[in-house]
């Protein structure tokens, strides 16, 4: 499937047209990269089926684009792509992720200073020569050292977002094979940890020759680093690693309970096993020479006189202690208690899909109701909606209420909106108008550059505004990208405590906020959050899974979480604090 290389391209010679401030055609370009990205068929086959016609009636993909895609297609090539890159020899991947750093600025660093990498850029601005240049200054070669040395804090390691998909198809293909009796993830990854090292997967077969040679030949497989019997470590092209290790079926068990970790976890598990007599390794729990369990990792739990952990817990934050005690941790929120999104974004703002298509797709999720929340006045780039904008929505979202009534679906769609905390703290958008929502979010979108006094100020004063019911992506960090503002956390949970608004918890791989420490925090002072996607496609809504590994991280049970909640008790909630 040739979808993801395509989008690639495509996606690249937006950014160099970028480069160059060509108008309209970076945007034709994104649009056409997105559109083939999302795509459910393979565009080959549509391309064998359909010839050049079948392309062109891709969304997005006009006769310039189809010609640039059926030429890779038919040659594997982009000439237009090749051209640009010759044009602008940088290393433009990496000098995207700098925070703050555009294609304008990195052509212009290319074309006065030579900066072609990461190491040229910080080289530069150590020098101060950044500094000097038209348009830059002093602040901004500051910002660029920060955000490299932010960069190189998390060099290698890796997000969920950037692990999951080729982990799961590596996953689903060896646990197709025969000769697999048992699969798991295991490691940081089982753990839901925000950012991996490498992928770990555990496996119980009959035979390994053919799971080890499946495993090491998988397509993405890009160097294989050592492979045996009972263990082999590849890296796939991506650039993360991943190790699969075989055990025998009898002691699967406690080889999941070793391989998941964390290494604290499981040094102090250790020392409970020694205390009580016993020895625990990845072979299983032993006592006075015999084995007691192995087969099953809950039996480990259970005879160390244990509840059961769930292994986002396994990071030796108190869970032990609680363990012994017998805490029962079985209602941590889990994907299938979600009822519901509160935060997806359509058409008429930044997203993708149309209204339709966000509601048909929660339909199938079998969700109680959907939350449109798109981003109101001030985003200009993401063509925020106005007052009469949201009126008209309005009226759309209960023509599609009445259609989902007639045919008898459970299914209600609300109207929130995603409102910007201005600079002083005020929102962009009347309280009359966001009073006549079902629900309103507020959140964080300019300005990320304030002090702690004023920015925690700036957060308060939207908590403390009645119209608001959540405050979304609360800390606005990126993962691996932008540091969080710069907030007195404990001021901020007080004001939103006092207010009895919910934080959410931004499943967007890219954000992951609140984070599972914060998340902790909240559960600990009682105060509510709500799981959000914040979907700018309708394929995005599955990350909710994501911000509910956190949400576990942190501890949170299924009664933290306002979305657990039934479409009564919601709207109860939104009128209530
Ligand atoms: P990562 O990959 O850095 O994100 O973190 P993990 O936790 O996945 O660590 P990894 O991949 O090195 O090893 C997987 C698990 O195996 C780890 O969580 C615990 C277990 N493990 C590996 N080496 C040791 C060790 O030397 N001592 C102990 N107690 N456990 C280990
Ligand atoms: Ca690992
Ligand atoms: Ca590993």
């Amino acid at each position: 499937m040739k979808n993801k290389e395509i989008a690639q391209k495509l996606n690249k010679i937006a950014r160099h047209l970028e480069m160059d401030d060509v108008d309209f055609k970076p945007f034709a370009y994104r649009r056409a990269s997105s559109s083939i990205l999302n795509l459910e068929e393979d565009i080959e086959k549509i391309y064998e089926e359909k010839g050049r016609k079948g392309i062109e009636e891709i969304s997005g993909v006009g006769k310039n684009i189809a010609d640039k895609i059926e030429e890779f297609l038919l040659t594997g090539e982009m000439e237009h792509l090749k051209t640009l890159e010759e044009k602008h020899p940088v290393e433009l991947d990496e000098l995207l992720k700098v925070e703050g750093l555009g294609p304008k600025s990195i052509k212009k660093l290319y074309e006065k200073l030579k900066i072609k990498s990461l190491e040229d850029l910080e080289e530069k601005a150590k020098k101060g020569e950044i500094a000097s240049l038209d348009g830059f200054g002093e602040k901004t070669e500051k910002n660029i050292l920060e955000a490299i040395e932010f960069l190189k804090r998390d060099e290698g390691k890796w997000s969920l977002g950037e692990v999951m998909e080729v982990a799961n198809r590596i996953f689903e293909k060896l646990k197709s094979l025969e000769e697999v009796k048992r699969i798991n993830f295991a490691g940081s990854l089982r753990r839901s940890k925000e950012l991996v090292g490498d992928v770990d997967i555990l496996i119980s077969a009959g035979k390994t020759e053919r799971v080890m040679e499946t495993f090491t030949s998988f397509e993405n497989v890009f160097k294989v680093l050592s492979k045996g019997d009972t263990r082999s470590s590849v890296k796939v092209d991506a650039g993360f690693g991943i190790d699969l290790r075989v055990v025998k079926k009898k002691s699967f068990g406690s080889a999941l309970q070793y391989f998941t970790g964390s290494k604290e976890h499981n040094i102090k598990l250790r020392k409970l096993a020694i205390g009580k007599g016993m020895k625990l390794n990845e072979y299983g729990l032993f006592k006075n020479g015999k084995k007691i369990a192995g087969k099953e990792e809950e039996e480990i739990y259970s005879h160390l006189g244990l509840s059961f952990i769930p292994p986002e817990l396994r990071e030796d934050r108190g869970e032990i202690e609680k363990a012994i005690k017998g805490e029962d941790f079985s209602d941590l929120c889990r994907p299938e208690d979600l009822k519901g999104d509160l935060h997806v974004h359509t058409d008429w703002t930044g997203g993708a899909n149309t209204l339709e298509e966000m509601i048909a797709e929660a339909e199938k999720k079998g969700y109680d109701y959907l939350g449109i929340a798109d981003h109101t006045e001030f985003l200009r780039i993401e063509n925020g909606l106005s007052k009469e904008e949201l009126r008209k929505q309005r009226k759309e979202i209960e023509k599609m209420n009445s259609k989902l009534r007639k045919k008898g679906s459970k299914m209600r769609v609300l109207q929130g909106c995603e409102a910007n905390i201005l600079k002083d703290g005020s929102l962009d958008m009347d309280d009359e108008t966001l009073e006549k929502l079902d629900y309103v979010i507020a959140g964080i979108h300019s300005s990320f550059k304030m002090n702690e006094k004023d920015m925690t100020d700036r957060l308060i004063k939207a908590i403390e505004n009645p119209v608001v019911d959540i405050i979304s992506h609360p800390t606005g960090r990126l993962i691996k990208k932008r540091e969080s503002l710069d907030l007195n956390m404990g001021r901020v949970f007080r004001a939103a405590g006092d207010r009895g608004i919910a934080m959410e918890i931004n499943s967007s791989p890219a954000r992951l906020d609140l984070s599972d420490k914060h998340i902790k925090a909240c559960v600990e002072k009682g105060i509510k959050m709500v799981i959000n996607s914040d979907s700018h496609h309708k394929s995005q809504m599955d990350n909710l899974s994501f911000g509910v590994g956190q949400a576990r991280r942190g501890w949170a049970r299924r009664s933290d979480i306002i979305n657990t909640n039934n479409l009564e008790d919601l709207l109860s909630f939104f009128k209530e604090e």
